[in-house]
């Protein structure tokens, strides 16, 4: 089983990339070496996990159209942005993501600042003009749209990713073990562009706002689960397999919940956080409901991926 879900994943990234390819900005023009360090840093590659669980909620609740498209090269440009400024010398400086150069080892560190931006900001750019385009005579697709932006916005930002970061980097060196801000580092820093992903694709396929609660759970716990896992592989985790440097936790005296509770229990609450999640997916839209079923063939697919992420290895 386990087998047959990682090559799935491989799969479906796979799909992702080439569909990403027609939301790339052309490569030309006197801002060309922005748009090159841009594209590369999504060319490299990566798991792809938060557009794949995009799409995953978005069938699970019966979408069909193409309006998910942009909304996953767009998760995956503010993701990959986030990777770029992360690495830069000004924050964790490193020089090893996905296997190959960081972007700012590559184009330099202006570049690699104005890379960041403007992925974030083309990802905004690509699902406006597609609203514009797509939805000009379906206003109910538009609030949808419209939606979907506001979670992903919110979640990007400082009430979300930008306000983990924050948190994260203030708390480097810090001698107080603040378990608050640990939880507020984890759930804001990992946990949002997770939660993004999974209520995006529902609230575009017209899941409702009870729906979308239980989904923030189910992100919330899969979010932590996730960053767990990272920082046991940053002390446990092979270079090679990561694609990137292991130890840059210590490097960089981060307060971590492996420094907290140490590895075992660290270990224990990774499963028990992803088998909460599973309970969690079963029990958003039940059968007696009076609204069309989940789509089960994603269901299964979102309950193995939340396990299988438990085990991973990258
Ligand atoms: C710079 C605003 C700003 C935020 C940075 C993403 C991030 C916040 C920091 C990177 C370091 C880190 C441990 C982030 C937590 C989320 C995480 C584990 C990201 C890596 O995601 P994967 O494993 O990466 O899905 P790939 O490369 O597979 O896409």
């Amino acid at each position: 089983m386990q087998a047959e879900i990682k090559e799935l994943c491989l799969q479906k990234a796979e799909e992702f990339d080439q569909m990403v390819e027609k939301y790339l900005p052309k490569e030309e023009g006197y801002q060309k070496t922005v748009i090159e360090a841009m594209n590369y840093s999504i060319r490299v590659g990566g798991k792809r996990l938060r557009p794949i669980m995009m799409q995953e909620m978005y069938r699970m609740f019966g979408g069909t159209a193409t309006i998910i498209e942009p909304f996953m090269a767009a998760m995956e440009m503010i993701h990959t942005y986030s990777l770029v400024h992360d690495d830069l010398p000004a924050m964790d400086n490193d020089e090893y993501r996905r296997g190959k150069k960081t972007t700012h080892a590559v184009y330099g560190e202006a570049m690699g600042v104005l890379a960041g931006d403007g992925l974030l900001n083309y990802a905004f750019e690509v699902i406006s003009k597609y609203v514009v385009k797509e939805c000009d005579n379906d206003p109910q697709k538009a609030i949808l749209a419209m939606r979907a932006l506001q979670i992903l916005s919110e979640k990007a930002g400082i009430y979300g990713m930008i306000g983990g970061q924050c948190a994260d980097l203030e708390f480097e060196h810090s001698t107080d073990q603040n378990m608050e801000a640990l939880y507020f580092i984890h759930e804001n820093k990992t946990a949002a562009l997770i939660q993004a992903a999974m209520m995006v694709g529902a609230v575009l396929a017209g899941a409702d706002d009870r729906e979308l609660k239980e989904i923030e759970k189910c992100g919330y716990n899969i979010g932590l689960a996730f960053q767990i896992q990272d920082d046991i592989l940053d002390i446990i985790g092979d270079s090679k397999e990561l694609g990137k440097n292991v130890g840059s936790d210590e490097k960089n005296d981060k307060l971590t919940y492996v420094k907290v509770y140490g590895l075992e229990k660290s270990q224990e609450d990774v499963k028990r956080l992803s088998e909460e999640a599973v309970q969690i997916l079963n029990g958003i839209r039940p059968v007696k409901d009076e609204k069309k079923e989940l789509r089960q063939e994603e269901l299964e697919f979102m309950k193995e991926l939340i396990l299988f992420l438990t085990t991973r290895r990258k």
